[in-house]
């Protein structure tokens, strides 16, 4: 039976770090006769990873996106970066695809790392098979990873074939559904083979356990089962596909992406089950009838094309030339790698760039619709770097170009630090920083240094006194004349400033008063210790003034005097931001976490099963800042990568002893250089 034509559908290709998703991209283009020849990531020759950063870091760092065409289905595949610290383009992806091919290695220790991904899969209701691939590899352990990833996912994962094994060699497939055995041939399609006899008991076991999942949806399945009775073919394969459909159940096939192995079956099942778009803009909640529309999922600002906005088509279809929005679509981008070919039109269903469509940004629809799909927020920072260019001709450079990344990537975001003065890139991790300052440089021509961002201390004071600030000055004709009296007295935390006017009788003006807040504000920036100073009130008591030479300047003056010489003798103290920090991780690691914390000078408040998350913990802590820099590295490296945490700023808090005299010491060192 042949398939009538039909629209064209996308998948994502995602899941941790060097599982093979490039590869399977490779593999799936060669496969389907899009590449004549197969290029591999190893050696720089794949489709996918071709700019100038994913060929220097040999991973992914954005998303590979291509199309082809496998027995008249037209698909674009999505092929996304593994990295955590790449997570907002395969959040962003997986918004508009039809489905997703989570693509994992089959060892049960790294089963843990496509936790995050399951979870955003679930969460969202987005169809999705697992692919188990690397088959190839004899330290594969299928059953064993099934299992581990089992404990991690919400949906039952629902085994679809089984190996047929020669020896330990996995050497090819029994289908469950059709019962039928496929031996893998090196780059040609699979034989179709006798069932083999031996291994005949596991392939019945694993049958009627996939048949029991889907009897867990369907009461007519349920009743044959019960009834002994061999269900039909055809009624197996509707319940996998509308159970495949409302993410109800996951289907499980493995192979070797780098052997093609596999791969032809998993196009087949992507061609059988994978919903068109239309089951995708209604998971947006777009309707059927209206004008066209299609969702932003990544936006490129490309060296040589400018800015590229690359959309799903989820409704109608987009002509060049037309005006959409105010828009003039100036023309229409069908992307093959990093390889962009004009074509006229883009129909529903297709991934199209659309080219300088400048007041458009990732999470937009292009078209004619007045609200904004649900889109996810983007994730909040977790590393930041103090940058500034090597060229200071370049700082304005850097801002715009910064701006044009943050488009690119919504996890990436700038702060102006006014105390410090920095400019702080901020990101997921320390190789989401690098790659991004690779592209100022690749692609704007910026060279960019950076340091770890200052601390924002600050400082108080402990004990109140009275002072007296006195400004005269007799130079030729005019003079300048200030005199206040000041109360300098501790505030409780938090309260940050006031300042107090006792003026009575006019011993001062009215009009010099703001002077002397301001002279005692202008102080406050940098106190005894070097630092802003905060929760102090101010209080001026008295004064005197001169009706010639008394002006805003002498008062200000005056003031700053005063406080000069008052604060000393106040029993400055250092402040150190301190953050709440809410860590999540895997329970077997949560006593780990209970030792960094401790290990930074943290304070544990509490710890608790996380919120939606199986076997996860979430532990509160409060954290001072000054330890907090690489705390997502040391996370990460105790826990493959899945550890995370979200923060905030709490309070600030006295730093005493040794730790406060190096913060004041190299304070002093660097304001005196
Ligand atoms: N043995 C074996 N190696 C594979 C297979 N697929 C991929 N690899 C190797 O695994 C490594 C990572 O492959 P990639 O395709 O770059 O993996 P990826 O998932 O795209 O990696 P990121 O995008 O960085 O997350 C490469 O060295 C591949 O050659 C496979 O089926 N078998
Ligand atoms: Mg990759």
């Amino acid at each position: 039976m042949t398939k009538p034509v039909s629209a064209p559908r996308a998948a994502a290709l995602i899941g941790p770090f060097s599982s093979g998703k490039t590869t399977l991209l490779e593999s799936l283009l060669f496969v389907s006769g899009s590449l004549a020849r197969k290029g591999g990531v190893k050696d720089g020759t794949s489709a996918g990873d071709a700019s100038p950063e994913a060929r220097q870091h040999q991973m992914s760092v954005e998303p590979n996106i291509a199309g082809t065409t496998y027995l008249e289905d037209r698909w674009c595949f999505i092929d996304c970066p593994g990295s955590v610290e790449f997570l907002q383009d395969s959040y962003n992806v997986l918004r508009v695809v039809d489905a997703a091919v989570v693509v994992v290695e089959p060892d049960p220790a790294r089963a843990v790392m496509v936790a995050p991904f399951l979870k955003f899969l679930d969460d969202h209701k987005i169809p999705h098979f697992l692919f188990l691939n690397k088959m190839d590899d004899s330290k594969a352990r299928l059953r064993e990873t099934l299992e581990a990833l089992q404990a991690v996912s919400e949906r039952p994962l629902v085994l679809r074939e089984i190996p047929m094994l020669e020896g330990d060699k996995v050497v090819g497939h029994v289908d469950l559904v059709s019962e039928r055995a496929w031996r893998w041939r090196e780059g040609k399609p699979s034989d179709l083979v006798k069932l083999p006899e031996r291994g005949r008991g596991d392939e019945m076991q694993a049958r009627q356990e996939m048949l029991e999942h889907l009897a867990d949806f369907d009461d007519h399945l349920l009743e044959e089962l019960l009834e002994d009775t061999i269900p039909a073919t055809d009624e197996i394969y509707q319940n996998l596909t509308r159970d495949f459909h409302q993410d109800l159940i996951v289907p499980v096939f493995f192979g070797s992406a780098l052997s093609d192995h596999g791969v032809r079956r998993l196009l087949k099942a992507l061609r059988h089950e994978v919903p068109e778009y239309d089951v995708t803009a209604a998971r947006l909640g777009l309707g059927e009838g209206g004008p066209s529309v299609a969702q932003v999922f990544k936006t490129i600002h490309a060296q040589h094309t400018g800015k590229l906005s690359f959309a799903r088509v989820l409704r109608g279809a987009f002509v060049e030339g037309e005006t959409v929005g105010g828009a003039k679509l100036s023309g229409l981008l069908a992307p093959q790698g990093v390889q962009l070919s004009k074509q006229g039109k883009a129909e529903a269903g297709e991934v199209v760039a659309f080219p300088r469509l400048d007041s458009v940004a990732t999470g937009d629809t292009v078209g004619a619709i007045e609200e904004r799909l649900s889109w996810p927020a983007p994730l909040a920072p977790l590393f930041a770097l103090a940058v500034q260019t090597a060229r200071k001709a370049d700082e304005v450079k850097l801002t715009t170009s910064l701006v044009k990344l943050i488009e690119e990537d919504p996890s990436l975001s700038i702060e102006q630090n006014p105390e410090t003065g920095e400019i702080l890139l901020w990101g997921q991790g320390e190789i989401h920083l690098m790659v991004a300052m690779e592209r100022l440089k690749n692609r704007f021509n910026l060279e960019v240094l950076s340091h770890r961002p200052q601390v924002p201390y600050k400082e108080t004071i402990r004990k109140s006194t009275s002072v007296h600030g006195r400004h005269k000055r007799q130079t030729g004709g005019h003079g300048q004349f200030g005199d206040v009296y000041l109360d300098i007295a501790p505030l409780p935390r938090g309260e940050g400033f006031a300042f107090i006017d006792k003026i009575v009788g006019g011993v001062i003006p009215r009009q010099y008063i703001p002077s002397v807040e301001e002279g005692v504000k202008d102080y406050l920036r940098q106190g005894p210790l070097g630092f802003p100073v905060v929760d102090v009130a101010v209080t001026l008591t008295n004064g005197s003034f001169h009706s010639v030479d008394s002006s805003d300047m002498a008062f200000k003056t005056a003031a700053r005097i005063a406080m000069t010489e008052g604060m000393p003798n106040c029993d400055p103290v250092l402040l150190e931001p301190i953050l709440a920090v809410e860590i999540s991780v895997p329970t077997e690691h949560t006593s780990k976490v209970q030792r960094i914390v401790s290990g930074r000078r943290g304070q544990i408040l509490g710890y608790d099963a996380k919120p939606g998350w199986k076997g996860w913990d979430s532990v509160s802590a409060c954290l001072p800042q000054a330890e907090m820099a690489d705390l997502i590295i040391e996370l990460r490296s105790l826990t493959m990568g899945v550890g995370t945490f979200a923060w905030r700023f709490d309070h600030l808090q006295e730093v005493m002893g040794r730790q406060a005299q190096q913060v004041i010491g190299s304070r002093r060192a660097a304001l005196a250089s």
